[in-house]
């Protein structure tokens, strides 16, 4: 519960609002902010949660005419053309703009809290059950999805269609050229080396599309007796030790384009070409997204000749750092396992296995976004919320 407001007052020639707290804190608002938030009928449609006030008629110099408190709990201001916003002291404290407020309210609704890990990580295992049929389990699976990139689940059927019902827990997949779900086994004239019994290396899935899929569902429906082995390593972790160790390789992999394809036929036929930074970083330089797929890393390379071994010799440093026995986990999927990853941040790869004319190892994989994922946290949040109080 918000405190109340003890009193309100324009400064700033009537172009900013503060507001004193009855707990001795204060906050201040740009009225140009304010009248674009009026939560007015007129201005503010609550049925859609979204705003009716159009760019056009928002006067971005706009000043206060005059501010009132209405009560402990609410402001009233009234603009020079007569038009009148109320604002509640809740709503109000929760947008301060203080760096500490925003930071409350960032964390809140993004979860930036990221828990790093190597060779020593103590793999979230929950029952797919509970998280197929109850909220809280449902919320922890997601939450630790967000925070370490990776839970497994236990106890799926061993039959394809158990990836579409999880796709339902938490909304809908994403489709892509293989398929709303597509089968990882042993295919002739397979279509992308995944098809194959062959090893992979460290890989993040479908660089190629210009938005990857956050979060990869693979579901263990049999397993290869020999072989088969799973990898997995934190590239967020990685990318921070090259970071330190090899700035100017950490440089070359975040800066330069890299081209990705893929071509031929499955859900549909395709032709798709992308370019990506194998290291994405935000404005400050941290690491967000890996793409990384050697595979489908094209033979086409659009960079100057001179910057061509630089280029490969940073990503040998990566390679490296992302096969080092104090980074990768392995483990083996057991039919009914489903394992559940962040593919914006952990790579993952395989051991080879023998091939034969049965089918010895077979996966059934998905896509979810993180739109999609975030989404569904949020909303059991909120309502394991609402019961427990
Ligand atoms: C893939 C993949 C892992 C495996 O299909 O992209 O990484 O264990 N598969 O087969
Ligand atoms: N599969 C597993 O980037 C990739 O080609 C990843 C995608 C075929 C859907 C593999
Ligand atoms: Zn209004
Ligand atoms: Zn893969």
């Amino acid at each position: 519960v918000s405190p109340g407001i003890q009193k309100v007052e324009a400064l700033d020639e009537g172009h900013l609002v503060r507001v004193k707290w009855e707990d001795g804190g204060e906050s201040s608002y740009p009225c140009v902010w304010l009248r674009d938030n009026c939560q007015c009928p007129l201005c503010f449609l609550p049925s859609a949660g979204a705003r009716r006030l159009l760019f056009e008629d928002l006067d971005v110099n706009i000043v206060v005419k005059q501010v009132a408190l209405a009560d402990r709990k609410k402001i009233s201001i009234t603009w020079p053309d007569e038009h009148t916003s109320e604002y509640e002291a809740e709503w109000l404290k929760k947008r301060c703009f203080s760096e500490e407020a925003r930071a409350v309210m960032r964390a809140d609704l993004f979860l930036p809290d990221c828990h790093y890990w190597g060779s020593g990580l103590q793999l979230p295992i929950m029952p797919f059950e509970e998280i197929m049929y109850n909220d809280e389990s449902a919320y922890k699976w997601l939450c630790t999805l967000k925070k370490v990139g990776i839970v497994l689940l236990t106890g799926a059927a061993t039959r394809q269609g158990e990836l579409i019902k999880l796709g339902h827990r938490i909304g809908f997949l994403r489709l892509t050229f293989y398929g709303p779900t597509w089968q990882v086994q042993d295919k002739a004239d397979a279509n992308n080396v995944a098809y194959t019994t062959g090893r992979l290396c460290f890989h993040t899935d479908y660089p190629v599309l210009q938005h990857p899929p956050g979060v990869q569902f693979l579901h263990c429906i049999k397993q290869a007796t020999a072989g088969g082995e799973s990898e997995v390593v934190d590239g967020f972790h990685v990318a921070n030790k090259l970071k330190k160790q090899n700035p100017e390789a950490y440089q070359i992999l975040s800066s330069t384009a890299v081209d990705y394809i893929d071509v031929g036929v499955d859900y549909c036929d395709f032709a798709v070409h992308c370019k990506q930074r194998i290291i994405d970083v935000d404005s400050r330089g941290q690491a967000i997204r890996i793409n990384y797929n050697n595979a489908t890393r094209d033979t086409v390379f659009d960079i100057p000749a001179e910057k061509v071994r630089p280029f490969y010799a940073a990503l040998k440093e990566f390679n490296d750092l992302l096969n080092s026995a104090e980074h990768k986990f392995t483990y083996k999927l057991k039919p009914g396992d489903i394992v559940t990853f962040d593919n914006w941040r952990v790579l993952h790869g395989r051991q080879s296995y023998p091939s034969g004319s049965e089918v010895t190892r077979h996966l059934e994989g998905a896509y979810a976004d993180w739109d999609v994922v975030m989404s569904r946290l949020r909303i059991l949040r909120k309502r394991i919320d609402l019961s427990s109080n």
